[in-house]
């Protein structure tokens, strides 16, 4: 049965279609809420997704993830690519401050990159559930790489496999940090180990740590991730990044891991949807099963809430 779509939500699609900037804005905002035109919009716009290349770049706060894509958007621009920038959860002005607000948008070098910045808040397990949505939006609107950038520690870090074909972990050379990353459980989760400010002392000696910390782990069949250094700041070393982005690429293409990943992405996409009706229809659920009344009695000990929850699950 076709979906019968609104009028709204059926402009907003041509809108994303033709590529306009503010209907872009409008549908990102849209879905990334709980409106249920959400839905609409998405279906609308799904025979025109799935084609971008997704690009994670991940790593503790600080540790160079815009400047990094700073340096990295108008290579991949000079390469072909359209590209769309999504940043979840920026400390530092990304989008609106110094790097992106002021300097690129005069900047021809990145005309025509859109960039927008997502809220983790409300998502279980880190990684913003409006990430999968937006980077719908951004593909139906005709971008071919969309590059994520995440921060945070743990959980967070993980998540970003679920929604780029390509993960890049920017660390930095602090004592420690390989540690960190390796408690964290993110050493393994990394196409590409970028040790940036390799300006700052210590990154050679971590470059060993980190290729023996990775070697401990025995040697990967496949891919092997290799360890690259940076000067984000100054633009060193960014080419060879690129290189690899595109070499891990053109890998995932033609071993067939890019097929595999996208159906755990896929999964977890649907899954995140799901999970977050099935939240609200719980809350619902808790406030049928159990009055403010029936929970005074539970704290008085006067009834007790297992049985009845018991029949409810088992229905
Ligand atoms: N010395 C040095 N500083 C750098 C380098 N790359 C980035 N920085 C500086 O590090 C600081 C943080 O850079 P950002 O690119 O904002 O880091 P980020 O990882 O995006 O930070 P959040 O989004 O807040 O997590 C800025 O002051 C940059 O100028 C580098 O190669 N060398
Ligand atoms: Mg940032």
């Amino acid at each position: 049965m076709p979906v019968v779509l609104n009028h709204a939500v059926d402009a907003l699609a041509q809108g994303v279609l033709q590529g306009e900037t503010r209907a872009i804005a409008r549908a990102i905002t849209l879905v990334e809420s709980r409106d249920p035109n959400r839905l609409e919009l998405l279906a609308r716009l799904f025979p025109h997704t799935g084609r971008a290349y997704k690009l994670g770049i991940t790593g503790a706060p600080g540790a160079g993830k815009s400047t990094l894509s700073y340096q990295l958007i108008p290579r991949l621009k000079a390469r072909g690519y359209r590209v769309g920038v999504l940043a979840v959860d920026p400390t530092s002005p990304f989008s609106g401050g110094a790097i992106l607000g002021d300097r690129i948008r005069f900047d021809e070098a990145f005309e025509g990159v859109y960039i927008r910045s997502l809220a983790s808040r409300g998502s279980i397990g880190g990684l913003s559930r409006g990430v999968p949505p937006a980077v719908r939006v951004l593909e139906a609107a005709g971008y071919d790489l969309v590059l994520i950038e995440t921060v945070g520690a743990g959980q967070l870090q993980v998540d970003v496999r679920f929604v780029a074909d390509t993960v890049v972990l920017a660390l930095v050379p602090e004592a420690g940090d390989v540690i960190q990353a390796m408690k964290a459980g993110i050493i393994e989760i990394a196409d590409i180990y970028v040790i940036n400010k390799a300006d700052r002392e210590g990154a050679n000696r971590m470059r060993l740590d980190l290729r023996n910390a990775l070697e401990l782990g025995g040697k990967p069949k496949g891919w092997n991730p290799p360890i690259t250094l940076t000067e984000a700041l100054y633009g060193k070393g960014i080419d060879e990044l690129v290189e690899f982005i595109e070499e891990h690429k053109r890998y995932q293409q033609q071993s067939g891991g890019w097929h595999t990943r996208r159906l755990q992405q896929l999964e977890w996409e649907l899954q995140s949807l799901i999970h977050d009706a099935l939240e609200q229809q719980a809350r619902s659920v808790a406030q049928q099963l159990f009055s403010q009344e029936t929970l005074h009695a539970v704290l008085q000990g006067a009834e007790n809430p297992f049985p009845k929850l018991r029949e409810w699950i088992g229905a």
